[in-house]
């Protein structure tokens, strides 16, 4: 079987073959910007609204992108026709580059640009019809006076540490609180909450602008059911009808569960789940095609 390749600095090459330098400050600083993103069918769902994050990423910490949006697409799409993939998970990786030591980016003069491509089903396997349990965690989410949790960067140590509290205390996924105890985000995914009738997602200022979070609001939208978005305490979770979470890993998937709290009557709820399935034929139906049609 020919190996997978993978895009680095202009090159396509086997992916045990790609290797970066030990002083490149993604690696040392963890000082960079990524992506997540999904293709469905053969085509690239959402394709310009994650480059267009992936470069708010890289300008918001002064790391200038060597290649145009318009390269950046090329790029991805080439990588997953190299691969010959139709559904896949693609990696798209900015760094800051190969410098010294020292913490200072001017001595960075070359971002290191990465794009990996793998097959990769549902994330959470037969948890979309069971629903997932999930533990909101003592560790906050990095306030946006620190690192605003908008940008999407290689400095992911707050998320892996909520995983790891999660996996600890035995749930699925974990639930991150902010510095002043509002319900933020899932660890790599956002959340919402439904109450008689109504969907509740926090504002996006302690947590990132999920693209999924924006499908489901639009699909929200269209099926008419009103949706605000509002600060949400534990008291808002423990006591909501449904709950879910959104991301391109996770899709949309549901919360039965969290602190050892049933969540409704602990199944997959009525509104959530037409939105899984609403969701499903918008990732099927639109996107960017890797191949020609
Ligand atoms: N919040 C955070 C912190 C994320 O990392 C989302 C929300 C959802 O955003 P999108 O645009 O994907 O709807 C993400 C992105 C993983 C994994 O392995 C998850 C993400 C990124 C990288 C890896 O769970 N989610």
């Amino acid at each position: 079987m020919l190996s997978e390749l993978v895009y680095i600095n202009g090159k396509f090459v086997p992916k045990e073959e790609a290797s970066i330098s030990i002083y490149d400050h993604g690696f040392l600083y963890g000082d960079g910007v990524f992506e997540g993103i999904r293709a469905y069918n053969g085509r690239v769902f959402r394709l310009y609204e994650h480059i267009d994050r992936l470069y708010d990423s890289a300008k918001a910490i002064s790391l200038e992108i060597p290649l145009t949006k318009e390269e950046m697409k090329e790029v991805i799409l080439e990588t997953l026709r190299r691969n010959g993939l139709k559904d896949a998970y693609i990696r798209p990786i900015v760094t800051r580059g190969i410098g010294d030591l020292g913490l200072d980016p001017r001595k960075c003069s070359n971002p290191t640009v990465i794009v990996i491509t793998q097959q990769w089903g549902a994330m959470y396997g037969d948890l979309y019809e069971k629903g997932l349990s999930a533990i909101t965690v003592c560790i906050r989410r990095n306030p946006p006076e620190s690192l605003p949790p908008n940008i999407k960067s290689l400095n992911y140590l707050n998320n892996v540490l909520a995983k790891i509290e999660a996996n600890v205390k035995g749930g699925d996924e974990a639930i991150f609180l902010d510095v002043r105890g509002n319900i933020s985000e899932g660890s790599g995914d956002n959340i919402f909450i439904v109450k008689r009738g109504k969907i509740i997602t926090p504002p996006t200022l302690n947590n990132l602008r999920g693209i999924t979070r924006e499908v489901a609001i639009e699909i929200v939208h269209r099926l008419n059911i009103p949706l605000y978005e509002a600060q949400l305490g534990l008291f808002d979770l423990y006591t909501a009808d449904e709950v879910f979470v959104t991301g391109t890993a996770a899709e949309i998937a549901p919360i039965v569960k969290i602190d050892g709290r049933i969540i409704g009557d602990g199944k997959p709820g009525r509104i959530t789940k037409k939105l899984m399935e609403e969701f499903r034929k918008v990732t099927e139906s639109e996107g960017t095609p890797i191949y020609p049609e």
